[in-house]
């Protein structure tokens, strides 16, 4: 359960059944799996949603990742709705049967449930950013393409951004590796779209972050602006502020880098309600779900278009 006021965020039990739920009562178009384990042995669940659900078609697919910083809890509520929209409005709205008809939708709410449930469960936050492996890794920080190689993240355990032992030594990123190589077939990656929901500052970020340089190996001037027109897009439908990553401050071994830099897949970090703030920024009440993730709809069905629009 979550501290008194914020009891409406789902707890790591509640985005299990409700997942289960949306899978049961939907079970053409939504598929429950588990993609893999955490570092204590937690199923990392994930939800696909498209039409002939049980089929690989040949159809673009999108990402849709959450809650991989533990306190920033109203990502797991971003993915919920993303859930919940694409199953139960389908297919009386029109945007949504489009987008299941013709696209494979992957969402996983919770892709660090230890440092989550650690984070609310004493009913007291803890603050708590990394996963829960020795110290705690900054999973943002861990993922392989670059990773340490840039002064945007730390070689100190105790640190909030320890990059970990070595690229890929927390599970929890391994998981996400491991499904975007298995999304390979017959050499092309079929994910089109990646977006990496976090909190707080309300802010569309673009690759790459590990370098302050917008054009660089691994990114074309023409990809580069393929970048700024569709996070532009994004954020005219939020009203949040676009930019590259690096504009906020750099990093290295973000998710973001590895899905653009080794996977080629059109990537997108959203910085989630509130624009600022201190650690209370993490803990918005739970009566603003509803508006927050709602604010995203828009940008999430951009994401799912240009998907389809080819590199
Ligand atoms: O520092 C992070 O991992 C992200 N911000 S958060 O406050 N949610 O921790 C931002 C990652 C985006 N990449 C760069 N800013 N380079
Ligand atoms: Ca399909
Ligand atoms: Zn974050």
């Amino acid at each position: 359960q979550f501290p008194p006021g914020d009891e409406a965020y789902h707890t790591y039990d509640e985005v299990q059944q409700e997942m289960d739920a949306a899978a049961n009562d939907h079970p053409e178009i939504a598929a429950k799996s588990v993609v893999g384990t955490s570092f204590e042995g937690k199923d990392i669940p994930m939800m696909k949603i498209s039409n002939n659900v049980a089929q690989d078609e040949d159809q673009p697919e999108v990402l849709f990742n959450c809650n991989i910083h533990a306190r920033e809890h109203l990502t797991t509520e971003m993915c919920m709705r993303i859930i919940q929209r694409f199953t139960d409005n389908y297919p009386d709205d029109p945007t949504v049967k489009e987008m299941v008809d013709t696209r494979e939708i992957w969402v996983i709410p919770v892709s660090n449930p230890d440092g989550s449930i650690y984070d609310y469960e004493s009913g007291e936050y803890q603050g708590w950013r990394k996963n829960r492996q020795d110290q705690g890794t900054d999973l943002n920080r861990n993922f392989g393409y670059k990773w340490g190689c840039c002064g945007g993240s730390s070689g100190d355990p105790a640190s909030e951004t320890y990059r970990g032992e070595e690229a890929f030594s927390a599970p929890e990123t391994q998981v996400l590796r491991d499904f975007a190589e298995s999304r390979v077939i017959n050499g092309e990656q079929q994910l089109k779209g990646f977006i990496d929901f976090h909190t707080f500052s309300e802010l569309v970020l673009w690759p790459f972050g590990h370098t302050e340089d917008d054009v660089t190996d691994g990114m074309t001037q023409e990809e580069r602006d393929r970048f700024e027109r569709v996070g532009t897009a994004m954020a005219d439908t939020n009203g949040y502020t676009p930019q590259q990553s690096s504009d906020l401050y750099v990093t290295d071994g973000d998710s973001l880098d590895y899905m653009w830099g080794e996977q080629r897949i059109l990537s997108f970090t959203f910085e989630m309600y509130p624009s600022s703030g201190g650690i209370d920024g993490f803990y918005p009440p739970g009566d603003v779900i509803a508006e927050e993730t709602a604010r995203n709809d828009a940008a999430v069905d951009i994401m799912l278009r240009e998907a389809g629009a080819g590199a």
